[in-house]
């Protein structure tokens, strides 16, 4: 019998949110059964940081440059094939339900499926409105709980053994401006998180984009983010800052010899600094716990799914995934956000059961990518994958049984430097088992706010075993050049084999590289 496939996305979960990830930040035990019963992948990757893109890559199995949604701003065009019209054509029902985000329209509305309910933009967490095929509706509740609603209506209607059905189960949380459910407010009440160790990175040994970059959490976080506001209340224009022509909130960092009152946004309470690093720290504090509450409904939502497959006979024959559409930043280096194609950033957290076939309690670090969903779904569906997808089937990897010649390569590309609010430049590289080799072309390529501002082009190149936290680059280190080597070349033969356009000249490099070493 053909199995069900039910595809769990949430929006910036990073695996290190998940307690079956072991990072000892909170508890998930209904995300962690999926691991306890299925797969915990720990190498799986995203191809391009960040939300629209990763969601025509997860949705096509095509690479960002293939499927033209390279940006936010550049949405999916809805005749393109996907794998949710071959599941359909196939024989299965097919439905998405919750986070989009490819854009809206006739052009840009989902196609493929049988049903569907997506949320305009990033959507609302309280009385989201929901787009759907006879229009427009708004739900009164919490997003994470609706959209599972949703979800197990759906199940409910279609699970009578007929037609198998794929789920699209796409969560808003615990995307930013991070608003808990009230039921999780109690959590960390009392309790600080550990800051992570390079919370206080400067920067220093690593390309400029790193330090360019404006998603630090002591500078750039909103007063929503926090929950915060000032002493002089809630208002449209104070604390506003005008950046390139867009206005952001942002809580200020505080300089030496300063002090700043804050006040939390539903209790009241006055906080007041005078220390730069314990404000930064408070920051930090509040970030996490809004994020990590906004986290447990997502578990506490997984549960209910879960035991209702158990309810209705249905566990055994449904392959269950979690995912998010890519990891985040949570204080690493000083950040919130994502884009980056560093570790936290670029890792998607990974679990998957189905009971026969995927082993319970196992673990994976053969690497897999978000373009190799589609093939997936396919694979245990029974359908041929079409040529047109880039991706490969991880069937064998979850089912343990990874074959010698596997790939190992993540190759990441991110195209929106002309986000002025978070100031990410664009890059692209690879990662192996091993080391990760980024290439930051620092060209102004003619999009408004491309901001390298005529830095040179640089490579960076990570030792991921002896440095996993990513802190100093070794591309320029003689130890290493037989290595940038090797990574160049596979560099190289990646976005051959995938058809991307480098901006770089490998035989230059490597030319201006052997004369400086003479
Ligand atoms: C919003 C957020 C950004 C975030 C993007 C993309 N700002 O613009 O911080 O990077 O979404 O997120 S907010 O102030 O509006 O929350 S993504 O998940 O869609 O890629
Ligand atoms: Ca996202």
């Amino acid at each position: 019998m053909r199995p069900n496939i039910i595809f769990i996305l949430s929006d910036d979960h990073a695996a290190r949110a998940i307690s079956a990830y072991g990072a000892g930040l909170n508890q998930t035990p209904n995300l962690d059964r999926l691991a306890k019963e299925g797969i915990r992948h720990d190498a799986c990757y995203v191809t391009n940081s960040i939300c629209t893109p990763s969601r025509a890559a997860i949705l096509t199995g095509t690479h960002n440059h293939v499927n033209c949604v390279t940006t936010l701003d550049t949405h999916l065009d809805n005749r393109w094939p996907n794998v949710a019209k071959t599941l359909q054509q196939n024989g299965y029902k097919t439905a998405i339900f919750g986070k989009w985000h490819l854009g809206e329209g006739k052009a840009h509305e989902p196609a493929g499926f049988d049903e569907w309910a997506v949320v305009p933009g990033q959507g609302d967490y309280w009385d989201p409105a929901f787009i759907t095929a006879q229009g427009r509706k708004r739900i009164a509740g919490y997003a994470t709980d609706i959209i599972t609603d949703m979800s197990l209506d759906f199940i409910g209607r279609n699970s009578d053994g007929e037609e198998p059905f794929f789920l699209m189960c796409h969560h808003k949380a615990p995307h930013r401006n991070f608003q808990p459910h009230p039921k999780w407010e109690h959590l960390w009440e009392s309790q600080d998180l550990p800051l992570p160790e390079s919370f206080n990175d400067t920067y220093e040994n690593r390309a400029k984009a790193a330090e360019a970059a404006k998603m630090r959490v002591r500078s750039d976080m909103n007063w929503e983010d926090l929950g915060l506001v000032q002493p002089e209340g809630p208002s449209d224009v104070a604390g506003e800052l005008m950046v390139d022509g867009w206005w952001v909130r942002k809580v200020p960092e505080l300089r030496a010899g300063e002090s700043i009152t804050v006040v939390d946004a539903k209790t009241g309470e006055n906080f007041t600094f005078d220390d730069p690093q314990a404000f930064a720290e408070f920051k930090y504090q509040r970030y996490m716990k809004r994020y990590l509450r906004t986290v447990q409904s997502i578990d506490e939502n997984i549960g209910r799914l879960l035991d209702y497959l158990d309810e209705n006979g249905l566990a055994e024959n449904t392959l269950v995934i979690y995912s998010s559409d890519q990891g985040f930043f949570l204080g690493e280096h000083g950040w919130f956000d994502k884009r980056f194609m560093y570790e936290e950033s670029l890792q998607m957290p990974f679990l998957a059961r189905l009971p026969g076939s995927i082993p319970a309690g196992v673990t994976s670090r053969d690497i897999c990518c978000n373009v190799d969903f589609a093939p997936t779904f396919l694979d245990y569906a029974g359908v041929a994958k079409p040529s047109y997808m880039q991706g490969c089937s991880m069937r064998p990897v979850l089912e343990m049984q990874t074959p010698n010649d596997w790939e190992q390569l993540a190759y990441h590309r991110y195209w929106m430097h002309n986000d002025v609010i978070h100031g990410a430049w664009a890059h692209y590289g690879v990662r192996d088992q091993r080391y990760k080799l980024i290439y930051w072309y620092n060209e102004d390529l003619g999009q408004v706010g491309a901001r390298a501002n005529g830095a040179p082009p640089e490579w960076e190149l990570f030792d991921c075993e002896l440095d996993p936290f990513e802190l100093t680059n070794v591309a320029d280190k003689p130890e290493y050049s037989e290595i940038f080597k090797t990574l160049l070349s596979k560099l190289d033969r990646k976005m051959a084999e995938i058809g991307d356009i480098p901006r770089h000249d490998s035989q230059a490099i490597l030319k201006a590289r052997q004369e400086k070493a003479a």
